[in-house]
């Protein structure tokens, strides 16, 4: 397929792209961060190569989350989606941008959003999980009622927003201790992510604001396979849940899931059972990722060609309108 959409692809600046260096092997450092610091050369060339025409780049992780001076981090959101804007003005046809957004702040992080949208031409923003605040140990999630006032401004843009991995603390997940190979997207990024995203989905955030999307990646950090199993015991009992609907009934009308990173068949076959081919987009991961490892996999992968077209590309511009 050779005009592919792809949505979790990344880059890094100056003051992020050293966030990135503990998930490579020192061999292939040097690489990873050519890629995560270029845009016009490795990036075209492998979108080129294989099939992809459009990338909603996004800021590396967790960069901005994890920058507990509030006043940095709105310079460093700042400093990144300038960089960002840039390339999406010079490349307008295959670059679009994910705002990189310092929810440390959740009123600035509302202005930033609504500048990037309304100026900058983005088509909606990327969190890496929750942010730290303060202090390097203290934490926020975006259910917290301090978040209302951002997620109303959100909604009123509408455009979509990504969440995306980053690591638990460890000060915060002893569980990982001596097993540290578990940690990143082996699994601590997938376990952080659909807790972070089962509270926002748990939260009253979908009756506040029903057309807000949001979208995951890797296929859905496993939500999808376990979401009968958690409206069914809420079933019995919600425990104080405060949502009004089943948490299922968010995930089938406000998530889309994509691709990223996990290049699996019969993870893409239970995912249509449970959402629809019209909640799946693909993407990459990259430079994470390759380009080659998923469009050999997708191009060629047993479903039908109207759904291949529509998680290739059309849902991706339907959800974001683009031409
Ligand atoms: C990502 O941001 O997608 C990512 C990392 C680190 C390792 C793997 C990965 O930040 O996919
Ligand atoms: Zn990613």
């Amino acid at each position: 397929m050779k005009n592919k959409i792809a949505l979790e692809e990344h880059f890094a600046i100056d003051l992020t792209i050293g966030d990135s260096q503990v998930y490579a092997r020192p061999e292939v450092w040097a690489g990873l961060k050519s890629n995560l610091l270029d845009f016009e050369q490795q990036r075209l060339d492998q979108m080129n190569a294989w099939g992809t025409e459009f990338s909603i780049l996004s800021l590396n992780s967790p960069a901005v989350q994890a920058i507990p001076d509030t006043r940095r981090a709105i310079e460093v959101a700042m400093r990144a989606n300038d960089v960002l804007a840039e390339q999406v003005r010079r490349h307008p046809a295959r670059f679009g941008g994910f705002a990189a957004l310092p929810m440390q702040n959740p009123d600035a992080a509302a202005r930033e959003l609504e500048r990037c949208v309304k100026e900058l031409g983005f088509h909606g923003f990327l969190v890496n999980g929750f942010s730290q605040v303060g202090n390097a140990d203290t934490v926020v999630y975006y259910d917290a009622p301090q978040f209302a006032g951002f997620w109303q401004a959100a909604a009123a843009l509408g455009k979509p927003f990504y969440m995306h991995p980053r690591d638990p603390l460890a000060s915060r997940e002893p569980i990982y201790d001596g097993a540290h190979w578990l940690t990143g997207p082996t699994w601590a990024f997938a376990m952080e992510t659909s807790i972070h995203t089962l509270r926002l989905l748990s939260s009253g955030l979908f009756d506040r604001h029903p057309e807000l999307q949001m979208i995951l990646g890797h296929f859905g950090e496993g939500i999808p396979f376990n979401i009968w199993r958690v409206d069914h015991i809420l079933r019995k009992g919600r425990r104080g849940m405060p949502c009004e609907k089943e948490i299922g009934d968010y995930l089938r009308s406000n998530v889309h899931l994509t691709t990223s990173g996990n290049f699996r068949t019969p993870t893409l076959l239970s995912s249509m059972l449970e959402v629809g081919s019209d909640r799946i987009m693909y993407s990459v991961d990259y430079p994470f990722e390759k380009h080659e490892d998923a469009a050999r996999w997708f191009d060629r992968c047993e479903i039908s060609e109207n759904d291949r077209q529509k998680i290739g590309r059309d849902n991706a511009r339907k959800l974001f309108g683009l031409a």
